[in-house]
């Protein structure tokens, strides 16, 4: 009870801790109406509440959140103390034997501080070790319970507190956003039937068919062992060494090649469970099931040209725009789609569902929406919540069961193996960002850094000293589907796994010619930087089993002649069910959010015509994009008429291609002073070239023309002349450019401009 709770010494946040009278069905949780305006609104409030829960961050209606206050710090009015409490007097000098004399080995504070700098890196994550994370909840669009049991999907507007992290895979901790590499995409529901992990990625299938060869995989995606190059690229001979002796990996190669491996932000990209997963529902009963999410901001990407160029202004370029985004109160969402089918459907299908380098076509299986996830609270600290979480694919849930693919029984070993190096032991569950909402209760005693201070002298079962407790929760908890199995015990693979390229067949002709175009781009770049030519007639050989159009590309851009296609493992596969799925281009997916939080670059200068960006500014601030005012330096500039111009970024600071939208101002004077600056030109023909919407407003066009673009003759819809038309008036097409993303027509490989 309640009473009995508020006596124990115990942490009041975690009352759970010592018992719960709910562990038969998934208790609903809290319920709200979908879209319920009071629970965005609660979200965002800020909390400037007590010392102790770290001022200003929203606090969210996030149960995770709450609970981490127990391990939130702030100094506030507190002194410097050792980590003994001890209050540090001097924090400027070492003891000294005299003030010129020898240092003091008796100097514990000295020593505490350095020993404790010393040790402050953990190893990184193995792969996926550059990465983002945020806060939030999901929400269910409707009971489930016809298919699974899992508690988050329960009832109706049940919320589940989630923390998400997203990633790259090959660079180290510190490196680029922007390299072309998969990213993870992994959700930790806190559900209240413990924690379930769904740890995917933003493409649908991998690389390989079987755990055995994921430290291969790895070892040839990584920089180099001799010389520790290259950093967070494939385009390197051993990465293409391995992929081209695989032919399995080519239907995950046209994905990575294609502008999915380059997104425009971690809000804009899908996430995928990838396997094939089960769902159990109460009665026992199975069906398998894919996990998918699509983002309401849309599935936007990066041009290569683009991505390049970023990296070397804005590393953090992705974890800057979730961040910004989250703090601005701009949250981004997800909305979770399932593919559910059964067993005796996917028997029909002329692939295997175990197989995780082939997909199910949304056209043999739809996707059925079920909820949402809204993420509405950056971490407080990067170190203890984003570098700390431990993601893994074993964390299930009741309702929520494997399916036999190989790849994912590798990973139900790997995840939790790794963190014992990582993290420093077993008992990582207790970090705080880790730990369960739902009550743990076990016999798993000691090891390093535990936590759980557990009473009484039994850490065993069955007992009779402790009434039998923890006692086993029977059907009411995880209970494995019983799937029955025969078979031999052999290493091999199953029949249907060894056809390698009808869904990279399928990929490709499911892209508009202008994606096609940079996938062929993508192969020759990474193929050109391939040492070795042998490598690169191989995976010509390969890719002409994909398409003789693609393979014919990419060998022109080589200066290479097509080879004969690779031979295939099986000469007469199964036809496949569909040749072209829409849902497969990046472009037949648009965005819904229009211009919100889209990046405008407003140059300005000394003379500037004032009225028409002021005009321009409220317009674009009202539709939710985020206006820059870019100058040659940072600062105050004068109008026309004396009016004063902040710029808050310069173009030496930020670049054209950090914007998803330019504005050449109008004003004749700032035009000759923005002409005279080579900085200018380089802006402008970054937006042209990576085909971006600008807006020139009357003499500003003499900038466009120095760019080499000539307007007049251009029948572009990304290119917006206003010569004497209002501002505002122009700004409503301005916005409808921007919100297209890019305007592909103008795209040229090589570049004109
Ligand atoms: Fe991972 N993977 N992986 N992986 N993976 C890790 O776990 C592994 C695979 C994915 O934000 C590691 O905690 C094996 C597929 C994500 O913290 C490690 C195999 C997919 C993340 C590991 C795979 C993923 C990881 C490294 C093949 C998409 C980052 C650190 C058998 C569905 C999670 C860690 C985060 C991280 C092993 C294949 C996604 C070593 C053995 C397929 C998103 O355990």
């Amino acid at each position: 009870s309640d009473d009995f709770v508020a006596a124990m010494p115990c942490n009041p946040i975690k009352a759970l801790e010592y018992g719960h009278d709910n562990a038969v069905a998934p208790p609903a949780g809290e319920v709200v109406e979908p879209g319920s305006s009071a629970l965005t609104a609660s979200t965002a409030t800020e909390d400037t509440g007590t010392a102790k829960t770290g001022g200003a961050a929203p606090l969210g209606k996030n149960a995770n959140v709450a609970s981490l206050d127990r391990v939130r710090v702030d100094p506030s009015n507190e002194p410097l103390t050792t980590n003994q409490g001890v209050r540090i007097g001097d924090n400027q000098n070492t003891l000294k034997a005299g003030l010129r004399g020898p240092s003091l080995l008796e100097d514990f504070i000295l020593r505490e501080k350095i020993t404790h700098f010393d040790h402050e890196r953990i190893p990184e994550r193995v792969v996926h070790a550059r990465g983002s994370a945020a806060h939030g909840y999901f929400e269910a669009y409707d009971t489930l319970t016809q298919y699974t049991r899992a508690a988050p999907f329960a009832e109706k507007g049940k919320i589940t507190p989630v923390f998400a992290r997203f990633s790259t895979v090959a660079g180290e901790r510190g490196s680029k956003d922007t390299a072309r590499d998969a990213r993870g995409f992994a959700v930790k529901f806190y559900s209240d039937e413990g924690n379930w992990d769904l740890v995917g990625n933003n493409i649908p299938v991998f690389f390989i068919q079987d755990a055995m060869k994921f430290p291969d995989l790895v070892h040839a995606l990584k920089p180099e062992p001799h010389h520790g190059m290259p950093q967070a690229a494939s385009a390197h001979d051993t990465f293409w060494d391995f992929v081209s002796l695989m032919p399995e990996s080519t239907h995950m190669l046209m994905w990575v090649m294609s502008d999915r491996g380059i997104p425009r932000s971690y809000r804009m990209m899908q996430g995928f469970g990838v396997h094939t997963f089960r769902l159990v529902n109460e009665q026992g009963q199975s069906v398998f099931c894919k996990f998918h999410w699509k983002p309401l901001q849309g599935t936007h990407s990066l041009v290569w040209d683009e991505a390049v160029k970023i990296s070397g202004a804005n590393p953090d370029f992705h974890r800057a725009d979730l961040w910004e985004a989250i703090e601005s109160g701009e949250f981004p969402e997800w909305e979770l789609g399932l593919q559910i089918f059964t067993e005796e459907q996917a028997e029909g299908f002329s692939f295997d569902v175990l197989d995780a380098t082939k997909i199910v076509p949304e056209e043999l299986v739809p996707l059925t929406p079920v909820g949402r996830m809204v993420l509405n609270r950056n971490p407080d600290n990067f170190f203890a919540e984003t570098e700390q979480v431990a993601f893994c694919t074993a964390h299930i849930i009741p309702g929520i069961d494997f399916s036999n693919d190989p790849l994912l029984a590798g990973r139900i070993h790997s995840y939790a193996d790794t963190q014992i190096t990582r993290l420093g032991g077993p008992n990582f569950h207790e970090i705080p960002i880790n730990s369960s909402l739902a009550s743990v209760q076990n016999n798993q005693r000691d090891g390093m850094h535990r936590q759980a201070l557990h009473r009484g002298r039994v850490a065993y079962e069955p007992n009779s000293l402790a009434g039998g407790c923890p006692f086993q929760a029977g059907t009411s908890g995880f209970v494995s589907y019983p799937e029955s199995i025969t078979g031999d015990k052999v290493r091999g693979k199953p029949e249907k796994f060894a056809e390698h390229y009808a869904q990279a067949t399928l990929f490709y002709e499911s892209q508009t010619a202008v994606e096609k175009a940079h996938i062929a781009a993508a192969f020759r770049f990474e193929l050109s930087k391939v040492g070795i030519p042998a490598i690169r007639e191989r995976m010509l050989a390969s890719l002409g089993n994909v398409s003789r159009e693609l393979a014919a590309e990419v060998a022109s851009g080589l200066g290479m002649e097509v080879p004969n296609a690779m031979p295939k493992a099986v000469a007469d596969p199964n036809p496949p069910e569909v040749s072209v799925s829409p849902a497969l281009s990046l472009m037949a997916l648009p965005g819904e959010c229009g211009v919100r939080t889209r990046q405008i670059a407003v140059l300005v200068e000394n003379g500037v015509h004032h009225a028409s960006l002021v005009a321009l500014h409220a317009a674009l601030t009202e539709a939710g994009a985020v206006v820059h005012f870019v100058g040659p330096r940072v600062g105050t500039f004068v109008g026309t008429s004396g009016e004063k111009v902040e710029a808050d970024k310069s173009m030496e600071n930020s670049p054209g291609f950090l914007f998803d939208a330019l504005v050449v101002p109008d004003g004749s004077e700032a035009v000759q002073a923005l002409a005279g600056n080579g900085h200018t030109v380089e802006f402008i023909k970054d937006q042209f070239r990576h085909c971006k919407t600008i807006l020139v407003l009357g003499a500003g066009r003499k900038l466009l023309e120095m760019a080499g673009i000539e307007p007049a003759t251009n029948q572009d819809p990304g290119i917006l002349l206003a010569e004497g038309v209002d501002a505002a008036e122009i700004a409503t097409a301005f916005i409808d450019a921007v919100a297209a993303h890019r305007h592909p027509s103008r795209d040229r490989d090589p570049p004109t401009k």
